[in-house]
């Protein structure tokens, strides 16, 4: 019974794949995607299982985690995921599931702990996963080293945590060792997160990150982020006007001055990071361009340092200025519903109410999340329509969306023409 079972999840497991297949060899490409894609829970799936369990994912900050036994957690889907400061600085992540009879380890958010012990029947880890003991009599044959928490692959760049739930990870080092040297002046390990914030978008990731990869509609919707942003997401933004490439070639003299690293760098399409100027005569993501803090990030003198922008899908935008910085993660919680987490960060020295004003440091972003939150809603409730179809990016303005889409079509054709294991 229960394999005639399996087997009829299998072959509708796999009628969901070919679907899905024939319908992104039908796409055209400059398109936005067929309806499903954007809230089919079996596309959903795929797309966890395909997308989010396979690449490196946007997780939290080192200094979120300072000490020996801070953890924090998050959800990759149905996997809940914990990540922890164990000795000597080092960071593990695991599948935050016990390994007696599978209960969630750790239910907060975040915390401190000698030991990850298992609410349940209280079987104890220690911080790198290994199980020390089981309370109950497990039996002469129990050894406990067979039952150490799965490992999830970690990678600390930058102070910048990322997670990947494959098994073996693609090698993203060039891209982390780019964002190290980018972050550096920064010294992220000496930061603090002042405020964040955590909003329910009930839409679709993609349509999230699709809304995040253009500023077409920045002029309708963002009056807060326009009285310092740019209208031109990169420097080799095509619509680029003479008089934005001569502010670029001014700042980046200035750049080279205090020596940050300014210059596009692309690893396919997944990966960006650029430096680019914010509105002449502005240095800081407030209602006034003025800096929202008075102590400067890391190393900086000036707080003139534009926007470095780095951009890491599936799931993280962020912008890092000279007083403060800016980080997103973008976490599915269903095919119509995504979490964003907002952090603004600053010198972990600086002190509010005298270096920082809470209100003026978060005021554009909470504006501006609320603001997407919106467009991405009516977005959502559009393409559920019997009448949607896909529609025409622009190549001009939409050109991070064709980017993003394009990316996200070519990993899931390239996932879906690998052989499939049977279902274990
Ligand atoms: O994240 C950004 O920089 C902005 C917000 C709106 C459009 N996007 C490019
Ligand atoms: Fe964790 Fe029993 S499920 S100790
Ligand atoms: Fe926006």
């Amino acid at each position: 019974m229960s394999d005639l079972l399996e087997h009829a999840q299998d072959q509708q497991r796999q009628a969901v794949r070919e679907a899905a297949a024939r319908l992104l060899e039908a796409r055209s490409p400059g398109y936005t995607l067929p309806q499903p894609f954007y809230n089919d829970q079996r596309l959903f799936d795929l797309d966890m299982k395909e997308i989010f369990e396979r690449e490196w994912l946007f997780a939290g900050l080192g200094s979120e985690i300072p000490l020996k036994g801070n953890f924090m957690t998050m959800d990759v889907g149905n996997n809940p995921i914990i990540i922890v400061r164990g000795d000597n600085g080092a960071i593990h992540a695991f599948h935050n599931v016990c390994r007696h009879r599978g209960s969630r380890l750790c239910s907060t958010e975040r915390g401190k702990v000698a030991k990850l012990v298992c609410g349940y029947h209280k079987w104890t880890y220690e911080l790198d996963g290994r199980l020390l003991f089981a309370g109950s009599d497990m039996g002469t044959t129990f050894d406990t080293s067979d039952y150490g928490l799965h490992p999830v692959h970690v990678r600390s760049a930058g102070g910048m945590l990322f997670i990947n739930l494959a098994e073996q990870p693609e090698n993203c080092e060039p891209f982390f060792k780019t964002l190290e040297f980018y972050l550096k002046p920064y010294d992220m390990e000496n930061v603090k997160v002042a405020a964040s914030s955590s909003i329910i978008e009930e839409g679709n990731w993609k349509l999230v990150i699709e809304n995040n990869r253009e500023c077409y509609h920045c002029d309708g919707s963002h009056p807060e982020l326009l009285n310092t942003l740019q209208e031109f997401d990169d420097t080799d933004d095509p619509r680029a006007t003479e008089a934005y490439k001569a502010l670029v070639a001014k700042k980046q003299a200035d750049w080279d001055a205090e020596k940050v690293p300014y210059q596009l760098v692309r690893f396919g399409r997944r990966n960006r990071m650029t430096r680019t100027p914010l509105l002449e005569g502005t240095v800081s993501m407030t209602t006034d361009g003025t800096p929202a803090c008075k102590k400067l990030l890391g190393r900086l003198q000036s707080p003139d340092m534009g926007s470095l922008r780095i951009l890491n899908l599936p799931n993280s935008w962020n912008h890092f200025m000279g007083d403060h910085a800016v980080v997103f993660q973008v976490d599915p919680i269903g095919p119509l519903k995504t979490r964003v987490t907002t952090k603004w960060l600053v010198h972990k020295d600086a002190v509010e109410g005298v270096d920082y004003d809470l209100a003026k440091l978060r005021k554009v972003w909470d504006a501006t999340n609320d603001q997407d939150r919106q467009l991405v809603e009516e977005n959502q409730r559009g393409v559920n329509s019997s009448a949607y179809q896909p529609g025409p990016y622009s190549a001009t303005f939409e050109f991070g969306v064709v980017d993003f889409v394009d990316w996200y079509a070519e990993r899931m054709q390239e996932a879906l023409k690998e052989q499939q294991e049977p279902h274990l």
